[in-house]
């Protein structure tokens, strides 16, 4: 299974084409919904959280209710658009319009992509860069989370994104139960985390941050269950999940750091307290008796629930003003914006959520076929009843 997005922030819509769902997977534009609707909200969003109400349209690959095994194509509409069509439109302008247009981007602003963007594509008018760089393409990839999700679901492996800590606020952990014990809590809270007094406290940092024009990052983890034994490989660099959820992870707008289980602890704790002991039951066959590598060993999942932490840092795009210099006169400036986040990482842990789907999805069916429900269902029975009879 793989995908492609596109589409610009301000453009006229994100699309992704997802090639290589099974066939006869019972599929709706509500399953995808409810996931674009859980990361518009969160404490710390700025106005254009207002003007969206992202809403998926399925344009190919399902018909009457189930996927046919053709690429899918997913669209949600920017309503913001209706504000940006000569800015964003895609025909050429005239001398007279250009003149009229006048938002050329000039001034680079400290920790985007906007810079490094436009010397690499030569473009004079970051708009080009900052347009695509957006974390607004998160939205499409929590569709595409969304369908991976769908996937699972159908083996009965779910998965829920919560906050951990927002600033130096800390959220205390209770040990992991089930992910609806977890969303439960995490699903009615603002800023998406199980302590409801750290939970407060967040939300005060998030307005502390607020009041001074700052911005304000967090840990995000996401936790999947019922992932089966053997996702993964150890037999080459490329085929290890942990490996691949890393790179999934990271590359989300923002976010600077990934953990599996214990993670950096890890390296400063002695092997016999890292190491997952091995157990054996009858009825489940052979399981860990703790879960500090997160669900990992050789880059396989070892049939404990999968843990990964995300780190965001905070939003770069700041109303206290940073020094930059403008491409076109050389003169230094501050950076000032017109509006912004100040804190996405309650909706982050949505994206991390779809993120860490996606890639145990396409593992999922990269070992167990890809075709058609059944097959995949057949596959994965059998596979389950040998191991657990190992
Ligand atoms: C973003 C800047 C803001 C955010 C946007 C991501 O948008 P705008 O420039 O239109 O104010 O609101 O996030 C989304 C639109 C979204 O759906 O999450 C950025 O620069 O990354």
């Amino acid at each position: 299974m793989r995908f492609l997005t596109a589409g610009e922030s301000h453009g006229p819509q994100l699309t992704a084409i997802i090639e290589g769902v099974p066939s006869q997977l019972p599929l709706t534009a509500e399953d995808i919904n409810e996931h674009l609707a859980r990361r518009q909200k969160g404490y710390g969003r700025g106005r254009r959280m207002q003007i969206e109400k992202d809403q998926v349209q399925i344009m190919s690959g399902v018909r009457h209710g189930k996927t046919t095994g053709a690429p899918i194509t997913l669209v949600i509409e920017n309503k913001d658009w209706t504000h940006w069509t000569k800015i964003m439109g895609a025909e050429p302008l005239s001398e007279e319009e250009e003149k009229e247009v006048k938002r050329k981007i000039t001034r680079p602003r400290p920790g985007h992509a906007d810079l490094n963007g436009a010397i690499k594509y030569r473009h004079r008018d970051m708009r080009n860069v900052l347009e695509r760089s957006s974390a607004r393409e998160t939205t499409v990839r929590v569709a595409v989370g969304a369908l991976a999700q769908v996937i699972l679901k159908q083996f009965n492996i779910s998965l829920a994104g919560h906050v951990l800590e927002i600033g130096d606020v800390k959220a205390e952990q209770k040990p992991f139960e089930s992910v609806k014990v977890l969303k439960d809590t995490t699903e009615t809270s603002e800023v998406r985390c199980a302590d409801e007094n750290a939970g407060e406290k967040m939300k005060a940092a998030i307005d502390e941050a607020k009041k001074n024009g700052d911005s304000i990052g967090g840990i995000v983890e996401v936790i999947a269950e019922n992932v089966p034994i053997g996702l993964g490989s150890f037999a080459h660099y490329d085929r290890k999940l942990d490996g691949k959820i890393a790179q999934s992870v990271l590359s989300i707008n923002a976010f600077k750091g990934v953990e599996i289980g214990l993670g950096f602890e890890a390296a400063r704790m002695n092997g016999s307290l890292v190491h997952d002991e091995i157990a054996y039951d009858a009825d489940r066959g052979f399981y860990r008796k703790s879960n500090r590598l997160g669900g990992f060993e050789g880059g396989m999942t070892n049939g404990m629930p999968v843990v990964v932490h995300g780190a965001m840092k905070p939003i770069p795009t700041l109303y206290k003003p940073l020094q930059s210099v403008d491409i076109d006169s050389k003169e230094p400036f501050t950076a000032s914006i017109e509006r912004s986040d100040s804190c996405a990482v309650p909706a982050a842990a949505v994206v991390c959520e779809a993120a860490v789907a996606w890639e145990i999805a396409a593992a999922f069916l990269d070992k167990f076929g890809s075709d058609t429900m059944a097959d995949i269902h057949k596959a994965f029975n059998d596979y389950q009843e040998e191991a657990r009879n190992f």
